[in-house]
């Protein structure tokens, strides 16, 4: 419902009917109305008022706020918004009609998109500025049959809300859209650009945005075990039954196993809290919801810079979040120093937000030894670590390498956080498998954490999809089958650091101005931070059909070892040509 408030004064602004009333009334008083003023505006009142009489002045009832149609959302900061602002659209079958013409011919039509995309809305507005005269026109209207009624054919509700010296304060509520007041997100810095590239008819386009893993030949893959499982599941003939909350007994203790190692003594000590959830972005997110709901003060630190939904899923979740240095420029390195002095200085008991191996976007780990002193300061400091492992195998072509990290803090004895995505290494993006794992001090409390992530769960999604959570289960679960998943992993991470030593080639051999592109080959993992601002990232799109995000990184998995040669001039174009 649309709300649409005008007096006699049109060609302004409208106001909201008490302001604009009492901005009519002292505007009155303070002028003084000569008796030839007085003539004319009596000419040009009479010329409005055909059909209702205006009152004597004594008679006048005292200013009030215009009283809202039903159903109105006056409140609505948008609704208020609109109606301060939109100026009016004529509409000319209706604006020639008698008393609407004076006052229709000084105002501009309106360029708003709001009443160019809907024509009963300027209907609507051309009855509001015939003043009283709408009554008058609108109740003979073929189209709104009469003022004050409660619906027209257009879908229009006129009503007049106000009588004031002769001036007809009309509220006009149109049946536009109850989603006016929704604006249009802008696109996803990372999916959106997918979206982008599909748009693009050129045969040079290249898709470097999304972290998904392609075939030399560019195709998407499905991993040979992942079909193997699933034929074993067809066979099975298993069932589409709900999940319990949790999810699938098997996926969890498969997928705490190769986060933390199978004969890791807090798993059989019951310390592990995990719960299947979606995929690495729900299993973030509903941990997002357990901090807010039982940390409220806390605040979470993400790296600078971070996977770009991080941020969205912390302020979604409402937990206050602040950054620590990660990435120095300089050295295209880790800001080793700035990153421990940062996450020093945060409050006590803050969640300390790590990726647990092949850094997005930035591709740059620290070394063993950093990762023992973020250990001391975070335990020093009593934050909470908060793993996102979303590369685990994809970073060195080993689980258990990749996993390092996670295995130290909880050697610790640290109670730490970890979200897990099966997206990138067994390549199931679409089928949203991955897990929260949240290790404890003690059984009993690991048992508290998951009744409450279920009691999470339960209303934000009520339980986990089945399908992908199996197959991980099959493959886990058979050595033979987990054998080939490993194997197929070695060659999803071999071929990307493939394309990153035949990337790091073409550069080094085309670009003359003695630039050390060794940074590339010392990053991990499927990312290239390549150091391109968003001019130059922007040149890469719209010069040389180059899909990337516009922090300057590529995903390297979506490039060919034929590809590299024509990235690298893209490059070298973008770096030298553009600021
Ligand atoms: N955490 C990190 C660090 C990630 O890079 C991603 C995926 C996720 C979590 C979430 O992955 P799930 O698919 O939910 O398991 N980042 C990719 C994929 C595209 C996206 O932004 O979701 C990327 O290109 O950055």
């Amino acid at each position: 419902m649309y709300y649409w408030s005008v007096g006699t004064h049109l060609g302004q602004n409208p106001v909201a009917p008490h302001q604009k009333h009492q901005g009519l009334k002292q505007k009155e008083k303070k002028l003084p109305v000569c008796a030839s003023q007085k003539r004319k505006r009596k000419r040009k009142n009479s010329q409005f008022v055909t059909e209702t009489p205006r009152p004597a002045p004594s008679t006048r009832s005292p200013p009030r706020p215009a009283a809202p149609l039903p159903s109105a959302r006056p409140s609505s900061p948008h609704s208020r918004k609109r109606r301060a602002s939109y100026p009016i659209l004529i509409s000319p079958p209706f604006f020639s009609a008698a008393a609407g013409q004076r006052h229709a011919t000084r105002l501009t039509p309106a360029s708003d998109p709001l009443l160019t995309r809907h024509p009963e809305m300027a209907t609507a507005a051309a009855f509001s500025v015939s003043s009283p005269a709408a009554s008058a026109v609108a109740a003979r209207s073929k189209v709104f049959g009469g003022v004050n009624q409660a619906r027209t054919r257009t879908g229009c509700r006129v009503g007049i809300t106000r009588k004031n010296f002769g001036r007809v304060m009309m509220a006009l509520a149109v049946d536009v859209s109850r989603f006016e007041g929704v604006p249009m997100a802008p696109p996803d810095p990372i999916l959106g650009v997918s979206e982008a590239f599909k748009a693009d008819k050129s045969e040079l386009k290249l898709n470097l945005g999304v972290g998904a893993y392609r075939t030399e030949e560019l195709q998407p893959y499905v991993l040979n075990v992942v079909k193997k499982a699933e034929n074993l599941m067809l066979e099975k003939g298993e069932n589409k039954e709900y999940l319990p909350i949790e999810g699938l007994a098997a996926f969890n203790k498969a997928t705490a196993e190769l986060l933390l190692g199978a004969d890791n003594p807090v798993i059989n000590q019951g310390l592990v809290a995990t719960l299947q959830s979606l995929s690495g972005t729900g299993s973030l997110r509903l941990a997002a919801a357990f901090i807010q709901r039982y940390f409220p003060e806390a605040k979470v630190l993400i790296s600078s810079p971070t996977w770009g939904n991080h941020k969205n899923i912390f302020n979604d979740a409402r937990v206050p979040w602040s950054e620590y240095r990660y990435y120095d420029p300089k050295t295209v390195g880790l800001d080793f120093e700035g990153m421990i002095a940062d996450i020093e200085a945060a409050p006590e008991g803050s969640f300390v937000l790590l990726h647990g191996c092949a850094h997005n976007p930035t591709g740059i780990d620290p070394t063993p030894e950093q990762w023992e002193k973020i250990a001391d300061v975070i335990q020093e400091k009593k934050h909470m670590p908060f793993f996102d492992v979303a590369y685990q195998g994809f970073a060195s072509g080993s689980l258990d390498e990749d996993a390092f990290s996670v295995r130290l803090f909880v050697k610790r004895g640290m109670e730490v956080f970890v979200a897990q995505s099966y997206s990138k290494n067994l390549g199931l993006y679409s089928e949203r498998v991955g897990a929260i794992n949240v290790v404890c001090s003690a059984p009993e409390v690991a048992d508290r954490v998951k009744s409450q992530l279920k009691r999470l769960a339960r209303p934000m999604y009520s339980n986990p999809p089945i399908h992908g959570a199996k197959i991980v289960a099959n493959v886990v679960g058979d050595p033979t089958m987990f054998g080939e998943w490993k194997q197929e992993m070695e060659l999803m991470a071999g071929r990307i650091k493939n394309v990153r030593q035949k990337l790091y080639d073409s550069l080094s051999a085309k670009d003359k101005s003695g630039k050390d592109w060794s940074f590339i080959l010392r990053q991990i993992g499927m990312f290239s931070y390549t150091g391109l601002n968003k001019a130059q990232s922007d040149n890469m799109t719209d010069k040389w059909h180059i899909y990337m995000t516009k922090d300057g990184r590529i995903s390297l998995a979506g490039l060919s070892l034929a590809k590299c040669d024509y990235l690298a001039d893209a490059i070298i174009d973008s770096f030298h040509n553009v600021n």
